[in-house]
This record gives C-alpha cells, sequence and structure tokens, in this order.
C-alpha cells in the first residue's frame, strides 16, 4: 500500500544543504513512488513565530515553492501549498493545543534552543509550534512524515497528541498516529564552522552553510574556509571519533553521492584534507548548481509559482475540510 506522506519547509530564506539532505532530497524519492499521496507545505504560519518582514516572507515562500521545483517534486504528482493558504491549521492547532499538556511542551528541546536565554520574550507562538506541527500532519491522515532528525521529538509530540485526543474522546484510530521517516544517515548536517551545532538557515555566518542558492565560487570559497583538524583525513570509521567536522564533510560527500560514511571514508583515508575539499566542492557544484538555476529560473515567473500554491491550496483545503467537519463533531461543536 502506498504512503501518505506529509512534510513542511518554513519560507524562512536561506534554504541550505542540510535541508536539502535531511529533507528535500527525500520528498523527491517520496514523490517519485507511483503509490505514494505527498502533500508538501511552505510552513508559513510556523515562519511567523519569529519576527519576518513581510515582503521578505511573501518572497521566501516563492522562493520555497521554487525550491521544492526545482528539486524535482512535480506539482502534478504532490500537493505543494502553503499552510496560511488553508485555515483548518490554526483552527485544530486551537483545538488540540488544549488536548496537549504543558509538561510535553515544557520537554521540547527545539524552543530551549531557539528562545534562548530569554525565554519571557520569545513568542507564545514559538512555544505552541510544535502543537501547530500537529495539527498540519493530522489533518492529513499522514502515515509517514519525512523529516531531518532535528524534528524527531516533535513528531513524537504529535503522536502522544494524536493517542491522547482518540483516548478522551473515545474515537480509536480516528487521528492516524504516523510514523516518521528519518534516514539512518546524514540525517543532520552541521555547521561548516562548528560541527556541533546544526547547519542553520538563521545563523549569522553565511559561511556556516551552503544556500541552495549560492553560485559556484560562493560554493567553492566555503568549503576551502570549511573548518577541519590539523590531522589527515581519518582512515576508517573507528578513526573519525571525535572529529566532528570531518564526519560531517564527509558525511555530506556520502549523503551527494549515495554511498555510504564507510566506503568515502575509505576513498579518502590518509590524504590532505585540502585534496578531499576539492572534491568536495566539484560534487556539490555538480548536484547544487543546477538546483540554484533552476530555481532562479523559476522565480522570474511569479505567476507561475502562485498557480502551484493556488492550485495546491485548492486541492489541501478539500481534505482538510472533510476532517476538520468531523474533529468539530467529535469535540461536540
Ligand atoms: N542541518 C540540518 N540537517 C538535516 N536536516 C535539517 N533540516 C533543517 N536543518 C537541517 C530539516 O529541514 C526541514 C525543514 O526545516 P525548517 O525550515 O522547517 O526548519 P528548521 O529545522 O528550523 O530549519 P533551520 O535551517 O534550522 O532553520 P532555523 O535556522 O530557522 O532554525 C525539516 O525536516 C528539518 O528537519
Amino acid at each position: 500500500m502506498g504512503k501518505k506522506i506529509f512534510s513542511g519547509v518554513q519560507p524562512t530564506g536561506n534554504l541550505h544543504l542540510g535541508n536539502y539532505l535531511g529533507a528535500i532530497k527525500n520528498f523527491v524519492e517520496l514523490n517519485n513512488v507511483p503509490t505514494n499521496e505527498c502533500i508538501f507545505c511552505v510552513v508559513d504560519l510556523h515562519a511567523i513565530t519569529v519576527k519576518q518582514d513581510p515582503k521578505e516572507l511573501k518572497k521566501n515562500i516563492r522562493e520555497t515553492v521554487a525550491t521544492f521545483v526545482a528539486s524535482g517534486i512535480d506539482p502534478k504528482k504532490s500537493i505543494i501549498f502553503n499552510q496560511s493558504g488553508v485555515a483548518a491549521h490554526s483552527e485544530v492547532a486551537w483545538i488540540l493545543s488544549c488536548v496537549a499538556r504543558m509538561g510535553w511542551l515544557n520537554r521540547m528541546t527545539q524552543f530551549k534552543e531557539k528562545a534562548g536565554k530569554d525565554k519571557e520574550k520569545a513568542s507564545i507562538g514559538l512555544y505552541s509550534y510544535p502543537v501547530l506541527m500537529a495539527a498540519d500532519i493530522l489533518l492529513y491522515d499522514a502515515t509517514h512524515v519525512p523529516v531531518g532528525d532535528d524534528q524527531k521529538q516533535h513528531l513524537e509530540l504529535c503522536r502522544d497528541i494524536a493517542q491522547k485526543f482518540n483516548n478522551d474522546f473515545g474515537v480509536e484510530d480516528f487521528l492516524k498516529v504516523p510514523e516518521p521517516l528519518i534516514q539512518k544517515e546524514f540525517s543532520r548536517i552541521m555547521s561548516l564552522k562548528d560541527g556541533s551545532k546544526k547547519m542553520s538557515k538563521s545563523e549569522i555566518s553565511d559561511l556556516s552553510r551552503i544556500n541552495l542558492t549560492d553560485n559556484e565560487d560562493q560554493i567553492i570559497n566555503k568549503i576551502k574556509k570549511a573548518k577541519t583538524d590539523p590531522l589527515p583525513m581519518p582512515k576508517n570509521i573507528k578513526d573519525l571519533e571525535g572529529r566532528l567536522e570531518a564526519q560531517n564533510l564527509l558525511g555530506i560527500f556520502a549523503s551527494l553521492n549515495n554511498s555510504t560514511l564507510e566506503s568515502s571514508t575509505e576513498k579518502f583515508a590518509g590524504k590532505n584534507f585540502s585534496e578531499f575539499k576539492h572534491e568536495l566542492s566539484e560534487l556539490i557544484v555538480n548536484k547544487i548548481i543546477p538546483i540554484s538555476e533552476e530555481i532562479k529560473k523559476l522565480l522570474n515567473d511569479y505567476s507561475h509559482l502562485d498557480s502551484i500554491l493556488l492550485d495546491g491550496v485548492e486541492k489541501a483545503s478539500k481534505i482538510a475540510s472533510k476532517k476538520i467537519k468531523n474533529i468539530k463533531e467529535i469535540v461536540g461543536f
């Protein structure tokens, strides 16, 4: 039986190699399985949990759609839409926020990381973000959710919320409990400047990430400047222990090359980092530049991108409106 897939990406600009290898590359593979029903959402409601410039947000929504399409997601096969276009997401998020428990949300590590030291000043939306994410997924009866490793905890919360709703209202199996689809390897791509931090859009230093819109020179320069250690390249996987930057760069190489960390480590065993970096930038350029060029081409035609979203909103609304009608009946509205 085919899978019902749902996943989202925030339109917060600077989509990077981590988003691509951790999520979007996986979306494309799932989109290519004929029996799968895929929904890929530009989660603009999530984006505003931190301050956004409205003009930039609009631009970033279109850029995210362009990135989906340029990476190989076919809007004829998969539904691509923006979250704010379907009001049911916000409505169901409210209902589910009355099911979710404070204690559960208090455990979410992403809030702690994103809110930083001054939690008092973080938006309520940033705190309750995982409840909205649960609404996104549960509205479409998604069976599988492809995400990067950083979203694993939010997905577990979504499963807890679904189970509690079903128990509280005595509606066994009404909200479908989804399975995460997290790749075994390379599910967390780290910063090029610090192998202990994930590659992130909001990191101030642009040198910390490869953006999907970077040109060849930028890619080569960023890999050249990527942090390494003074030792020669590791001889085998065991030798990678404690060498976070080497492990990350080899992981990027292996993931883009569709090979294993083991074989990529063996390929460069004992060589200098400069030799490896040369091959790594060549590989990134070969894989990313065609996507980057396609994104730029697609961004020249806003009306085409807007029509993809409009079509997606229409299709998503049809599914969501049936589910929310049943949810409201169950709750007693
Ligand atoms: N470094 C990463 N490695 C692997 N996967 C990643 N993802 C994000 N960063 C990495 C995955 O990409 C998908 C979309 O993420 P998102 O844009 O919705 O939000 P995020 O996880 O908050 O992304 P960023 O880049 O880290 O943004 P900021 O800097 O705003 O926090 C998700 O499936 C995510 O797992």
